[in-house]
């Protein structure tokens, strides 16, 4: 049996036609279902519902043999990870080009970033990615505080909470509504195909066959 570890909503949506090209239906529609595990017309292939920011655990202690996550939040992950002490064992063959967006700085639209740091004052930067964005900051000589939010990062800036955040943008909307502007594009980001190392070994015909096949449907599709 091969695990695929999925989240609900943006990732599953389009990891489907990727799955699809490569000849798997996933059986029930996880809107509609409350059932965790999802079996596929592969009888050795079911897939399994987690949090997004769960898969890289999920895949990493083999909870699941592989798994779709974002690169936001496989670089949170590496970045808890060795901050533990941990090695990461994760294997990362794959960008399926999915779910794309950018990860970007924001402020009010009445901020002055620019002279915020030029004059190298300290700024409040609140973010769910803390890891990612110390190293942007510190990869720019920026001097930041940063704040640890789980959600809602637009609220921050609004409420006096911080300065600035760091957050996805796609199509900008989010920002707009609350009065925020885009400031520094960190990084382009898309959902990656990640792999337990161990199962590669174990399992290593059927997991190659199914990396291969969701390959050519990337390829196909661009
Ligand atoms: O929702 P949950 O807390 O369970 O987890 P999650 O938010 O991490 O999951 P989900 O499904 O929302 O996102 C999964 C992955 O999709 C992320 O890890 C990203 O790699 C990717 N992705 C692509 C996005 C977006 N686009 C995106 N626009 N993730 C989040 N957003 C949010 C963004 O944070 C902001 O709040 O959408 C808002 C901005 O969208 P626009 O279109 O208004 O700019
Ligand atoms: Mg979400």
């Amino acid at each position: 049996m091969i695990t695929l570890a999925l989240s609900k909503g943006r990732i599953f949506d389009d990891s489907l036609p990727l799955l699809r090209a490569a000849g798997i239906e996933v059986l029930e529609d996880p809107e509609k279902s409350r059932k965790l595990i999802i079996g596929t017309t592969r009888a050795d292939l079911r897939v399994v519902l987690v949090r997004a920011t769960d898969v890289p655990t999920y895949v990493q202690h083999g909870g699941a043999d592989l798994g779709v996550a974002g690169l936001d939040v496989l670089l949170e992950h590496a970045g808890a990870e060795s901050s533990a002490g941990g090695a990461v064992g994760l294997y990362r063959p794959l960008d399926l080009g999915i779910a794309r967006c950018r990860m970007s700085v924001a402020v009010r639209e009445d901020f002055d970033y620019a002279s915020a740091v030029k004059q190298g004052s300290r700024i409040r930067v609140a973010t769910k990615y803390t890891h990612t964005a110390r190293q942007h900051f510190a990869s720019k000589g920026v001097h930041v505080d940063l704040i640890k939010l789980y959600g809602s990062m637009e609220l921050a800036p609004l409420t006096g909470l911080a300065e600035a955040i760091v957050d996805l943008v796609s199509t900008g909307s989010t920002l707009k509504a609350n009065h925020l502007r885009e400031v520094e594009h960190i990084m382009d980001i898309s959902s990656r195909l990640v792999v337990n190392p161990a199962a590669l070994k174990l399992k290593r015909e059927p997991l190659r066959a199914l990396i291969d096949a969701l390959e050519a449907a990337v390829e196909a599709r661009s």
